[in-house]
């Protein structure tokens, strides 16, 4: 164990997860308290506002009036008559099985249960650079009794700030040296003719708009591709995969354990996440989720 990892054994405390505005509404915050909660999450990575209860609609409100009304829902919105409309709203989607258990279990490994970054929509609109403030929400209503292994149901968050600061100077300079092209996740296929795909650039070390902390920016494995690789796609995605186990390797993962009211908000600048298992035939997960960016 080198001595960095000896002190980070004793002394290491996540920024991530901080629990913010305890027995507050959150949609009848005061401006202090939206000021609060901003700069807590710019500065956190990931906070946690617990015991609320909201409708889909409340929760899209809320988001509006404290982040503002830039949110990518779906274009036409019509009410699934099978699920109570108090969970449904144009900009929030159901994570979960919302009608019941499953028939067939869900695949373990698929989309959001990998790591990533949420900031798919960002390449799209053109106003928008990769470094725009994009948070996502997550409101538990209904939590799994159990998750993956016997475990309680969790996300899991890795901090890209924590990560940067434990790669070795040189490794640290290297990278400074790299950017990546971004491309949302659904033009991400070979398919698709890499002309025609929307993308934006970024560098691999960023600085967080807000704070101005560095850290790392990621992208998701099959979205960033390093310049110079757009011909490559199997090279980015190795380069991609190994850089990313380097950073897995020495950054402790914060995982939030769910309670039904919870509601934890992250920013994808400097964060990572990807959600866990839990067995849709014998258990029932609703959970709203939104993305606003900060305006
Ligand atoms: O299922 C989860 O807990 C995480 C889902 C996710 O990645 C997302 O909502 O962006
Ligand atoms: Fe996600």
């Amino acid at each position: 164990m080198t001595i960095k990892n000896a002190l980070r054994a004793t002394a290491y405390q996540s920024r991530l997860g901080l629990e913010v505005l305890p027995g507050c509404n959150l949609l009848n915050l005061t401006d202090a308290q939206k000021h609060e909660l901003k700069q807590s999450l710019w500065k956190h990575g990931v906070v946690v506002v617990k015991n609320q209860n909201l409708t889909a609609s409340e929760l899209e409100e809320f988001a509006r009036k404290t982040f503002g009304s830039l949110m990518f829902g779906r274009n036409s919105f019509t009410l699934d008559p099978d699920i109570t409309p108090d969970i449904q709203s144009q900009y929030t989607a159901i994570l979960g099985n919302p009608k019941g258990f499953d028939q067939e279990p869900a695949e373990k490994i698929y989309g959001a249960r990998v790591w990533h970054q949420d900031k798919d929509g960002v390449p799209r609109i053109e106003e928008l650079d990769m470094n725009a403030l994009y948070v996502v929400m997550l409101y538990s209503i209904k939590v799994p009794e159990e998750g993956e292994n016997g475990q309680p149901h969790t996300t899991e968050y890795l901090d890209l700030v924590e990560a940067y600061n434990n790669l070795d100077s040189s490794q640290q300079q290297e990278l400074a040296e790299i950017s990546m092209y971004q491309m949302s996740p659904i033009f991400a296929r070979p398919n698709i003719a890499w002309d025609d795909a929307p993308k934006k650039v970024h560098p691999i070390v960023s600085t967080h708009k807000v704070t101005g902390q560095k850290g790392l920016y990621l992208g998701s494995w099959n979205t960033a591709i390093p310049l110079g690789m757009e011909n490559q796609r199997e090279a980015a995605q190795k380069y991609w995969q190994d850089l990313f186990e380097t950073v897995l390797k020495r950054t402790p993962v914060y995982s939030h354990v769910w309670e039904p009211g919870d509601v934890t908000l992250w920013d994808n600048s400097q964060v990572m996440h990807r959600g866990t298992f839990y067995d849709s035939t014998q258990y029932q997960r609703i959970a709203l989720r939104l993305g606003v960016v900060d305006c």
